[in-house]
């Protein structure tokens, strides 16, 4: 059975001295390296939001980062600007090895709809096409590793296992941001999904 590793947003605005840190962020960079030889099939994740996207507290006016609020598309964290597309914030870590990266996709361009899902923006609906690479290249089995394990990493594993996939989280290679007790919340929602929580 292939087994794809997936890397979320192992971004510099994702770690210490990044616009949205996550504590320890910069730790996991290096076993992911170390864990890349082991796999045939490798894809990373890039958070790619313009200037004026819409997950921004700055583009709701009296609202602050963190502090939830209403779109179209259902309930919305608001974050500090952070991965704005080219910027230093947006690229990977610098100790992040890139180049055995077979795939890397970008999401969260669109202005008006956020993305923490490597397979679907936050509508649920909108494919980002990760799916249809995996299925033609035969992989049934994933590992996910990155950041952060309460939003981006745990909508793409809840994700994956809804599209059939046996995922498997590798926790010591993850970090969360654990807003109001996100954390415990994403680990229940990914077990209930059935993905398999490794290092726990
Ligand atoms: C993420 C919040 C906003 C993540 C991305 O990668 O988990 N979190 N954008
Ligand atoms: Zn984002």
């Amino acid at each position: 059975m292939t087994e794809a590793l997936i890397v979320i947003d192992v971004q510099n605005d994702f770690c210490p001295g990044g616009a949205l840190a996550v504590p320890g962020g910069d730790e996991i960079v290096p076993a992911i390296n170390a864990m890349l030889p082991d796999f045939p099939v490798r894809v990373f994740t890039q958070d790619w939001h313009p200037a004026d996207h819409g997950s921004f507290a700055s583009r709701h006016p009296g609202k602050n980062p963190f502090e939830v609020t209403e779109m179209p598309y259902g309930a919305q964290v608001l974050w500090p600007d952070h991965c704005v597309q080219g910027s230093k914030g947006a690229e990977f870590h610098p100790d992040l090895l890139t180049d055995p990266a077979d795939l890397i996709i970008r999401k969260g361009f669109r202005r008006e709809i956020d993305s923490y899902s490597a397979f679907f923006e936050n509508d649920h609906e909108t494919p980002t096409g990760l799916d249809g690479y995996l299925r033609t290249r035969g992989v049934e089995r994933l590992r996910m590793v990155g950041l952060a394990t309460d939003f981006c990493v745990h909508y793409s594993a809840v994700d994956a296992a809804r599209l059939g996939y046996a995922v498997t989280v590798d926790l010591p290679c993850c970090r969360a941001i654990d807003l109001d007790g996100s954390l415990e919340a994403a680990l229940d929602s990914m077990l209930d999904a059935g993905v398999v929580l490794d290092g726990r």
